[in-house]
């Protein structure tokens, strides 16, 4: 009798109101089954593995949904604080084998795809990567929130959906050739578009003034071309614990089809064209991780974010509470992430007193006591300025504002020096000279109560160098707030074979609370414990070696040491450096000093800049080298190298389990943290590394003898500035003047004369700001301690076991921590099972 079911006085709650679906082996096989036959429509003809995946994925959102649902419900209900993690970059990786090990089903599926007579390996390896980020920055915001679900806080990720996320790179004739990511192009199951929350984004126009009732200046932003900012939300499970969290991202679509103004004067084609110009805002991801200065479109795309984020929370709370925003900042706090979204700070006083009605003096208040903004790097040819004139063109409305606020910010430092006009324009938020521009990171951290650095020594360098100014203004401003990274994808996804003997030895609570591996250190004297670290860790590298063999056709021995550097490449990180020491390696293979040699495999891998010209030359030079000495049979198993094509999560996932030595060589005081170090630590990889970013604290937990230690210090680097001379170091160290004379002589470019040239001189230049050769020498004496170290394996599984151990304080759950006691202050909520 179907008219008998609607009885209930509210059709939607009956709807609304599932039972809880099974997690049983049985119950997932069953489902898989339906959803692969019924909802995909396919069956035994299919040979995509793609619809297997796309079946298997369904299954397990559909759980993620029914706790998303709930954690919405608790949060509501409670109606606490809440903060929003705004970012251009979530570099998210794959989510199937995450979603399973978060929702507790991955041995239920295991056991059903087992039944079902299926890979699961082989299912989870056609996901692609949802690559919407560069590296450091975006992989952080990842792991952030997968944290704050873990910690069960209300946190919710606003960002972009690209339709292209970073390039797929590929090596032809050694050269990077980069290659557009069209991840979406099979459908992506995790997402839910949310069309009843699209938001409206002005641009270009003019601004309008007026004066109001009660006689203050009120303006408006008129003649517009808006664009729709409409949302697609994905679930972010916590750790075995019923919360699931939002990741918001945002697609630019045109507001109509045409603009019928156009279209009625005849422009019918400018008219279809305003509608793709429109959806190119959201289009691709900007591949460099540095500054790309004055790029419209790109700023574009940070207003986009900044704005329909914003209006989204402000909806939110007009909703729930009406137009009083009294109670708003104790309600809402924005962490930024890097002075990308900081034109929020801007738009959140136009949205407040120009939507919302507020006084200046409120608003300002309010904007300053709800932005925090975190800074992640110290180079300054990275730090954002956008041009005023382009400013003003786009986003007029934003201009007037920022400079409203520099006028009230500029009397408050002289105020403060009076007088000192030499400071005040140093720290003006525009920045004079032949075109004035706006300094984004200066806006930043005027309209934030909060200002943090990445690692101690960076945050301490912002507040000594870069910042200066602000930190004798504003000291209480600024903090540090040490990154981290997700043990559940680093440690417990990527390597179970490690996670399931840490498990076996000290119970499994080290995956919420990863300072309990201390108790690892209990084990290092164990033999039998130590026999089964090293059997983990040789299977691991074994793994890599199949996978790198069925990809690259190249033959490596599993006791060679694995030596690994995978990171963007770029100057300051040093790919250089780790060339050098495996050519001076090369040399002494020649000339026959081979004496007690350790088998080395040398790694490296990491995307380029496509418009980074040294770089790209970096990845060429790499890879003919790798060319030259793989096809030496005087090399043969002593030394290998190879250039890893498309370095990626994915990737990453199944390099930290097999690495021996993690290279982490920038020259001191140039990276902010790096986190690809902690991977390599948490897993019991060893670093060899300078006093910069992070090592420096990895080194205080590891210990002094657990850490390979070399190089110049930050001041040392900075006091060398003045009279570096590197072909004085070169020519008083023997060693060196070969492995430069294999470079200069063209051996690894017989047929492609001075390609290196650039790099050659880039070396032995007194200007060279990274000091490469100046590190030389202590590099290659550190490389010798791994050496030696290397070849006592008990003493080498026993330094691999301390580092694991030492590793629970790069935990993104400690960082999340500090972050939420000390800035955000949100009651964890927990969510009814
Ligand atoms: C800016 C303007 C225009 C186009 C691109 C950009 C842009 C994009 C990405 C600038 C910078 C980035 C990314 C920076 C980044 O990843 N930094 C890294 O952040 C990590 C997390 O804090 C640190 O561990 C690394 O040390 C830092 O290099």
């Amino acid at each position: 009798m179907p008219h008998r079911r609607f009885k209930k006085s509210n059709p939607v709650s009956s709807l609304s109101d599932l039972q809880d679906l099974g997690m049983t082996a049985k119950e997932i096989e069953d489902d898989i089954k339906r959803y692969y036959g019924h909802r995909l429509g396919r069956d035994e003809s299919c040979k995509s593995v793609h619809y297997v995946y796309e079946a298997l994925s369904l299954v397990v959102s559909d759980r993620l949904i029914e706790r998303w649902k709930k954690t919405y419900k608790a949060y509501k209900k409670e109606d606490c604080k809440k903060a929003y993690y705004l970012s251009m970059e979530f570099l998210m990786g794959r989510t199937l084998s995450n979603a399973m090990l978060n929702l507790g089903i991955d041995d239920a599926v295991a056991q059903a795809t087992y039944d079902l007579g299926l890979d699961l390996e082989e299912l989870t390896d056609v996901e692609p990567d949802a690559g919407l980020g560069n590296g450091g920055l975006g992989r952080l915001a990842a792991c952030f929130i997968d944290s704050c679900a873990t910690l069960q806080l209300p946190v919710t990720g606003y960002g972009l959906r690209y339709e292209y996320g970073m390039f797929s790179q590929t090596i032809v004739n050694g050269e990077q050739v980069e290659e557009p990511d069209h991840w979406l192009r099979n459908g992506n199951v995790w997402e839910i578009q949310r069309l009843e929350y699209t938001q409206r984004i002005k641009f270009g126009g003019r601004t309008e003034s007026h004066i109001d009732e009660n006689g203050n200046k009120r303006s408006c932003w008129v003649d517009t071309h808006d664009i729709l900012a409409v949302p697609f939300d994905t679930p972010i499970p916590g750790y075995q614990n019923g919360t699931v969290n939002t990741l918001r991202l945002w697609k630019a679509t045109a507001t109509e089809v045409f603009d019928l103004q156009e279209f009625n004067a005849g422009d019918y084609a400018e008219s279809v064209a305003a509608k793709n110009s429109a959806e190119n805002i959201t289009m691709v991801l900007y591949p460099n991780d540095a500054n790309e200065n004055g790029k419209a479109l790109r700023l574009r795309q940070q207003y986009l974010l900044a704005s329909a984020s914003l209006q989204d929370v402000l909806e939110l709370w007009v909703g729930r509470h009406g137009y009083d925003f009294s109670e708003f900042a104790a309600k809402n706090c924005f962490q930024l992430n890097d002075t990308h979204p900081s034109i929020a700070v801007a738009e959140l006083m136009r949205l407040l007193m120009d939507i919302y009605g507020l006084a200046w003096d409120e608003a300002w208040k309010i904007t300053r006591s709800t932005m925090a903004y975190t800074n992640h790097t110290l180079l300054p040819e990275a730090l954002e300025r956008w041009s005023v004139n382009l400013f003003k063109q786009l986003l007029p409305r934003l201009m007037e504002i920022i400079f409203d606020i520099n006028v009230l910010f500029l009397a408050e430092v002289s105020i403060r020096w009076p007088g000192d006009r030499e400071r005040i324009s140093r720290m003006s938020l525009i920045e004079e000279g032949d075109e004035q521009h706006v300094r984004m990171a200066y806006l930043a951290i005027v309209g934030s109560y909060s200002v943090n650095g990445v690692a101690e020594l960076h945050s301490k360098l912002l507040q000594q160098g870069l910042f200066n100014d602000f930190y004798e203004l504003w000291p209480e401003k600024f903090n540090n707030k040490t990154n981290g990274v997700t043990p559940r994808r680093w440690l417990a996804a990527c390597n179970p074979e490690l996670a399931g003997l840490i498990t076996e030895t000290i119970g499994d609570g080290w995956i919420r609370d990863l300072s309990l591996l201390k108790k690892l250190e209990l084990y290092v004297d164990d033999k039998a414990f130590c026999k089964r670290w090293y059997a983990v860790q040789q299977g691991a590298k074994q793994k890599l070696i199949d996978f790198k063999k069925q990809e690259m056709n190249i033959d490596v021995n599993v006791n060679a040491l694995f030596d690994v550097q995978v990171k963007r490449i770029h100057e300051y990180k040093r790919q250089l450096l780790n060339v050098l020491h495996v050519i001076h390696l090369y040399d002494r293979i020649k000339r026959g000093d081979t004496a007690n040699w350790t088998a080395r495999c040398v790694l490296i891998g990491g995307k380029a800049a496509p418009g980074y010209f040294m770089a790209k030359r970096i990845i060429k030079l790499i890879n003919n080298i790798a060319n030259v000495i793989n096809h030496d049979p005087d090399v043969g198993d002593k030394l290998k190298l190879i250039f890893m094509p498309n370095y990626r999560v994915s990737g990453m996932e199944k390099i930290c389990p097999g690495a021996d030595l993690s290279e982490q060589i920038s020259t001191a005081g140039k990276e902010a943290s790096g986190t690809g170090n902690m991977k390599f630590m948490m897993n019991g990889a060893l670093t060899i590394g300078t006093l910069d970013g992070a090592n420096i604290e990895i080194r205080e937990e590891v210990g002094d003898d657990n850490f390979f230690l070399f190089g110049l210090t930050e001041d040392q680097v900075e006091s060398l500035r003045h009279h570096y001379d590197p072909v004085a170091i070169i020519n008083q160290d023997e060693d060196l003047q070969r492995v430069m004379n294999f470079l200069e002589c063209g051996h690894f470019n017989q047929f492609e004369p001075g390609i290196f040239d650039g790099i050659i001189s880039s070396l032995k230049s007194p200007h060279d700001p990274w000091v490469t050769i100046a590190d030389f020498r202590s590099f290659v004496e550190a490389q010798k301690r791994v050496e030696v170290a290397y070849q006592d394996k008990d003493r080498w599984t026993k330094m691999s076991i301390i580092n694991t151990a030492n590793s629970g304080k790069f935990s993104t759950d400690r960082t999340i921590t500090e972050y939420n006691n000390e800035l955000w202050k949100l009651t964890p909520v927990s969510v009814p099972k």
